[in-house]
């Protein structure tokens, strides 16, 4: 049963139990059309309350969208409910979320838990509020404060709720006795209950410049997405139409929704992002160790990052690094990034003052030797990283987790350095790393499975997102990378420019293209990377010597105020010399560089990611083709309504990647050996990657 049916003497309780979010599904709401019924036709009953066992609802059932829909829906339990004589209470614990909250939207009275949270996230999943909350919220708080909510997607607690008057009562405890008396007392008031489809006050007045300077507003952010401008009509219509009118207007929104691309796009990396936190053979026999105090090496710009990421969510830090000067060059990079987030109001001077408080620094090891993680963040050589494994190998408590955040070197060759590999991971942040929320998470050969569950829950307890990699070259994201890199390079010599290579991928979704990128990182890193790795590169594959005749110039991108572009501040200007530069090594190759349609370039660099992410996934380096869809929209900017580059392939259709594949492989070679799982899967007619 998804919603049972008790009494408390005259007062009727449907309690909802559809674990693990109490999600809206067929039965529970045919559970409630049917409780619901049974209380309204009860003689005895004189009022009825709907609480979550042990939370309220959390949305409508998102499993179930694309199958065809089962009576009752949602919409169909409210006209009895609205229609009730006898009062009906939402008693609202853990979340009421979107259709959760659109039905405490149809009750009478709201009341919650001081716990509560209550929202209408709906545009997070490329969809909007289809049960009636674009019609009801704002009759309830005025058209702006829905917008905010809506548009937002955000949760908020029970004590915001009631300040905007989305729940009538906040109680501390025993929320079905204190909701119980509540009923009681409403019922034997008499008297009619308040019917939100009938209240206009709060939308009488609506300022009709509203819709249109939101609109102009959110232009390029909504780019991509159909939802939010469809709430804005929505409220639009709900101010300006009645109800019945504003409620179907509504209902037909909701369906271009839910056909639009971006909606499945959003929901596949709802589930995503679910999945990439699970990983295999770690069930819940394997428990995390605890971490509440972590060591990090380096005070540099990455260090700086994590410590504040782990400084954040609570932990204490130990910094260190050679000398006092470098730890206190370290401190100052930390408190002026603070300061700029307190100046910006992205966080509060009490919330800077607790995490500068709560990091440390010694330059002594023996500092670290109660840490329950060490992370590593110093120079990228491997004696160095060595060195201070060996150090801490002496000095760590047994238990200890020791993290490297390496992003170039073989993880397996540094934990040579240790006597304890099991508890030996790489733990690839990404820049900055108090903001970007990837964690790539690196298994070596003997990680226990033990130190991946602890890392994977320090990732969500510090608020980034956990994806298992394992130890190959780039991980999964920069190996993908330099696929994306080689074929921009590429498509330079073959007739492109770097403006429009990073036009057309940004016209595709990316907040910026590769070279603006690579000058925004600096391209004498690469450069050093590209000139040791020389000596191992396979000869036979084509290379394009652009990148490293630009750093010859010394033009290293934003810091030398020149790279690909040229730079007037931080404004990124095409230069016609770099346009001469790859003209003279075109010829020098002898290519004759011809126009390169955007579509073209898109399609290139886009399937040269989807090629090396199945041969990751094939090769066991991701557990799973969609955990290289999170891990390009966690830390490289992958529009996220466009789903991420494996889902984008079988939006094309495997087949037709398949193909392209093979086309790029006949024209260029080696480099585009087609992927052995994409093959598999597009000759034998699949669809999705699993
Ligand atoms: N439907 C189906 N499954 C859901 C679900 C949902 N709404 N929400 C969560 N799950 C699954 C999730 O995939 C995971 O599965 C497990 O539950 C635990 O989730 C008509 C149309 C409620 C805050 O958008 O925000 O109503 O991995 O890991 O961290 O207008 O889940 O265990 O197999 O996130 O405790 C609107 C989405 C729907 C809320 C709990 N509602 N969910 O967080 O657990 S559309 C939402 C959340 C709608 C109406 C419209 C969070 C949570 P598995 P979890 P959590």
């Amino acid at each position: 049963m998804t919603a049972r049916y008790t009494q408390d003497k005259d007062i009727a309780i449907l309690t909802v139990y559809n674990p693990p979010v109490n999600a809206l599904s067929a039965a529970m709401r045919r559970d409630l059309f049917n409780g619901i019924a049974r209380a309204i036709a009860d003689p005895d009953i004189i009022g009825i309350v709907i609480i979550g066992d042990p939370v309220f609802i959390a949305g409508a059932d998102i499993r179930e969208f694309g199958k065809p829909a089962t009576f009752p829906g949602l919409r169909d339990l409210y006209p009895p409910m609205e229609g009730s004589p006898k009062p009906i209470f939402a008693a609202i614990s853990g979340a009421a979320l979107g259709g959760g909250y659109e039905l405490c939207l149809a009750c009478h009275y709201r009341v919650a838990l001081a716990s509560g949270r209550v929202g209408l996230p709906e545009v997070n999943i490329g969809l909007l509020p289809g049960g009636g909350g674009t019609t009801r919220l704002p009759r309830l708080i005025g058209a702006q404060p829905a917008l905010d909510l809506m548009l937002s997607g955000k949760h908020i607690s029970a004590t915001q709720a009631l300040a905007l008057g989305m729940v009538d009562k906040v109680f501390s405890e025993d929320l079905l006795g204190a909701a119980t008396m509540f009923a009681r007392e409403r019922a034997n008031a008499g008297g009619t209950h308040p019917v939100l489809r009938d209240r206009i006050d709060k939308i009488a007045g609506t300022d009709p410049d509203l819709f249109s300077n939101l609109r102009k507003q959110n232009a390029a952010k909504w780019r991509g997405l159909t939802a939010p401008g469809k709430i804005l009509d929505c409220v639009e219509a709900t101010s300006t139409m009645p109800f019945d009118q504003a409620y179907a207007f509504e209902a037909e929104a909701f369906d271009d929704c839910l056909a639009s691309p971006a909606r499945k796009a959003l929901i596949h990396v709802f589930f995503a992002e679910r999945q990439a936190a699970k990983i295999e053979g770690v069930g819940p026999d394997i428990k995390p160790r605890k971490i509440s105090k972590a060591g990090v090496i380096g005070a540099g710009t990455m260090g700086g990052g994590i410590a504040m990421a782990l400084a954040n969510a609570g932990l204490t830090v130990i910094q260190t690094d050679v000398s006092d000067e470098a730890l206190e060059r370290g401190r100052n990079i930390i408190e002026a990034n603070y300061a700029t987030s307190v100046s910006r109001g992205s966080m509060t001077k009490q919330a800077m003052e607790v995490a500068l408080g709560l990091i440390s620094s010694d330059t002594d090891y023996a500092a670290l030797a109660d840490c329950d993680i060490v992370i590593e963040a110093a120079f990228e050589d491997m004696d160095v990283k060595q060195t201070i494994f060996r150090k801490l190998d002496d000095v760590l408590k047994p238990g200890a987790v020791f993290a490297t955040n390496t992003s170039t070197l073989d993880i397996d060759k540094i934990a040579t350095a240790i006597t304890r590999p099991q508890d030996f991971v790489g733990t690839h942040f990404f820049s900055p790393a108090n903001v970007m929320r990837l964690q790539e998470n690196v298994r070596g050969a003997a990680t226990s499975l033990e130190t991946l569950a602890t890392v994977t829950a320090l990732a969500k307890k510090i608020g980034k997102m956990p994806v298992l990699a394992g130890n190959c070259d780039g991980f999964i994201g920069n190996r993908i990378l330099a696929a994306y890199g080689r074929e921009a390079d590429f498509l330079l010599e073959e007739g492109a420019t770097p403006w429009q290579i990073d036009d057309a991928l940004m016209a595709f979704g990316f907040p910026m293209g590769i070279y603006r990128m690579r000058d925004m990182s600096g391209l004498d890193v690469g450069w050093r990377i590209r000139k040791y790795r020389e000596q191992f590169r396979d000869k036979s594959t084509r290379y394009s010597p652009i990148a490293d005749k630009i750093c010859e110039l010394g033009r290293f991108g934003q810091k030398t105020k020149a790279g690909y572009y040229r730079y007037d501040g931080r404004t990124p200007i095409p230069d016609p010399e770099i346009e001469t530069l790859i003209n003279q090594t075109a010829a020098d190759l002898g290519i004759e560089r011809v126009a390169v349609a955007d579509d073209e370039i898109v399609t290139r660099i886009l399937t040269a990611m989807v090629n090396e992410g199945a041969k990751i996934v094939d090769e066991g380096f991701a557990q799973r083709a969609s955990d290289v869809d999170i891990v390009f929209i966690y830390g490289y900017g992958f529009p996220r309504y466009q789903g991420g580059p494996m889902f984008w392939a079988e939006q094309r259709g495997l087949k037709t990647v398949c193909a392209d594949v093979e086309r790029y492989f006949a024209a260029y070679g080696k480099l585009w050996e087609p992927a052995p799982l994409l093959v598999r899967l597009a000759s034998s007619g699949a669809t999705s990657w699993s």
